[in-house]
């Protein structure tokens, strides 16, 4: 192909030789034409760019499902969450909440979207620019997927394809080919001509894209559907040490959230754009650093040790004041405890990191682990296995800490280290090393939309303060504090309900809470952000009673 007069006396791409070739002579010219010719709509060139598009992804997410790692749009979002400064992922959390995810990748999408639509009106001019352009871009994508702190060996493929792909479509639908006079009959103008062809390569080669895109959906949800039917038909065994039953007093009812939170409304905070999959007959797990005997743990193996099952309130220290980023849960797994005493943790080793398969990290101190708390590999969530959206097959969960520091899910490797020679995903990203779960309290009823009527109200709530415990918990009204009542406290690892009997005058009124530990420490009424250790303050509700 000339880099001058692009490609414009190349033959029509199918069966098409035998022309003579008419390259050098053509002078560059805007529309990249003969001259003698129409320019192409503009709108041509951004379909044109759109399909490229469409064919490079479907084929990517194609190689990328055949050879099991992420799709490339799925890797470049990942990296974008690795990057982002801590105010961008607070005010995502702050506004789209879980949806934090969707947001982004539609985002990514639409840059693309909107690229792609350039790169093809321009192709129109300038094909070799633009081809450039599509390369740059594609190892833009290469960069990105493969700096990701999941990066896996063959990630690069699947967008390397994918950009080779999208440049000869798009060399496909842009180069202008002289009409074929055997092609084409004599009726035919050459402008029609020309679209005839571009629309027939163009919905060609989108079906083809869109096909590549199912199949890739078809091989993942199938693998998907494989890895769950297989944890489903796991019998859970039976734990040496059970949960003690959840008496009916440690619920106030009247509103509150469940004291066990069903596992279908359980917050997710995690950084992976797609949950990962994990087969549980590949799957395990090590135990190394400074241990005397690294130990190698599949999901039999696990599966297979003693257990013990408990009550614990999960925490994220992103949880706002008044926010749902908790949730408290029956968990069963094998105590740490117990693995770390097998390993044999050496002098010194003052931190336990922990790696997920897809690369998150986190650590906590070695003491906080054998300081007798109930700290867990667990393997099931209230009374069923793991759901991939909650780490699959195995995770951490340590009583007291912010999961960002502990929870691990999908956990593939516990390391002891020193507190000095390692820093998890979250702690050069601004977030504090220690990160215990800070004293809270929540009102749940009455929120500020009720219709309150004048008389007889139950102000109720949560309030937490994991492995201390929570003694007291007061409300305020309009100012004036009174002593809530306490519902059951099964394990001081949970959380504990609250409710105080209101006699409610018409008008506005101010609701507050605060709760005390056990320790005697009352959440402080300053309000800070959540970043770095988690927020303070009093949640405090306005409600209008007629
Ligand atoms: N692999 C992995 N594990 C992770 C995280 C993550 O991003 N990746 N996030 C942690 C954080 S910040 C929290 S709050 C908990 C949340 O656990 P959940 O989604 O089961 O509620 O998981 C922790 N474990
Ligand atoms: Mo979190």
């Amino acid at each position: 192909m000339s880099t001058t007069g692009h490609d414009v006396g190349r033959s029509p791409g199918a069966g098409g030789d035998g022309e003579p070739r008419r390259t050098e002579a053509a002078p560059i010219v805007e529309a990249g034409d003969t001259g003698n010719r129409a320019a192409r709509p503009r709108r041509w060139g951004s379909l044109a760019g759109l399909i490229a598009l469409g064919a490079g992804l479907g084929v990517a997410a194609f190689v990328a499902a055949a050879t099991k790692v992420d799709d490339p749009i799925i890797a470049v979002g990942n990296r974008v969450i690795d990057s982002v400064p801590r105010w961008l992922k607070e005010f995502a959390v702050r506004s789209f909440g879980t949806n934090d995810k969707p947001v982004l990748l539609l985002s990514v999408l639409a840059v693309l979207v909107v690229a792609a639509a350039a790169a093809g009106r321009l192709a129109q001019r300038r094909l070799n620019t633009a081809l450039l352009a599509v390369a740059v871009v594609g190892i833009a994508g290469v960069i990105a997927t493969v700096t990701r702190t999941s990066s896996r060996g063959s990630d690069w493929l699947p967008p390397i394809v994918g950009t080779v792909v999208a440049a000869v479509v798009l060399w496909l639908l842009s180069h202008r080919p002289t009409p074929d006079a055997t092609a084409s009959g004599p009726a035919e103008s050459p402008m029609a001509y020309e679209r005839r062809r571009f629309l027939m390569q163009a919905g060609l080669i989108g079906v083809g894209a869109a096909g590549a895109g199912g199949i890739a959906k078809a091989i993942r949800s199938s693998h998907q559907r494989v890895v769950v039917a297989a944890a489903r038909a796991r019998t859970l065994p039976t734990p040496r040490s059970a949960a003690k039953p959840v008496p009916d007093s440690a619920s106030v009812g009247n509103g509150v959230t469940p004291y066990v939170t069903p596992t279908s409304d359980f917050y997710r905070i995690d950084t992976a754009l797609v949950v990962p999959t994990v087969d549980p007959t590949t799957w395990k797990m090590t135990i190394g650093g400074m241990v005397d005997k690294p130990l190698t743990i599949n999901y039999d193996d696990l599966l297979a040790r003693p257990m013990i099952e408990r009550i614990v309130t999960l925490t994220c220290v992103s949880n706002e004041v008044g926010g749902d980023l908790i949730g408290n849960a029956r968990f069963l797994g094998v105590p740490l405890a117990d693995l770390l005493k097998e390993a044999g943790v050496q002098k010194g080793a003052t931190q336990i990191a922990s790696r997920s398969v897809d690369g998150w990290t986190c650590g906590f101190p070695t003491v906080i682990a054998l300081d007798g708390r109930d700290a867990m590999v667990a393997v099931a969530m209230n009374g069923e296995v793991l759901p991939t959206k909650h780490g699959f097959p195995a995770r951490l969960v340590v009583p007291g800490l912010y999961g960002y520091v502990s929870a691990t899910k999908w956990l593939s490797e516990i390391r002891l280290t020193t507190l000095e020679a390692f820093n998890g995903y979250w702690i050069p990203r601004g977030w504090s090393k220690d990160g215990p779960i800070k004293t809270q309290s929540r009102i749940d009823v009455p929120n500020s939309s009720a219709g309150l009527t004048a008389g007889k109200n139950v102000i109720a709530g949560v309030a937490w303060a994991q492995h201390r415990g929570i003694a007291k918990v007061e409300v305020a009204v309009d100012g004036e504090w009174r002593e809530a009542k306490l519902a059951t406290e099964p394990t001081v690892d949970g959380w504990r309900q609250w409710w105080i009997d209101w006699d409610a005058t018409a008008g506005k009124h101010v609701l507050m809470v605060r709760a005390t530990d056990t320790t005697g420490t009352t959440q402080p009424e300053e309000r800070t952000d959540v970043a770095p250790n988690g927020a303070t303050g009093w949640h405090t509700v306005s409600v209008k009673v007629a």
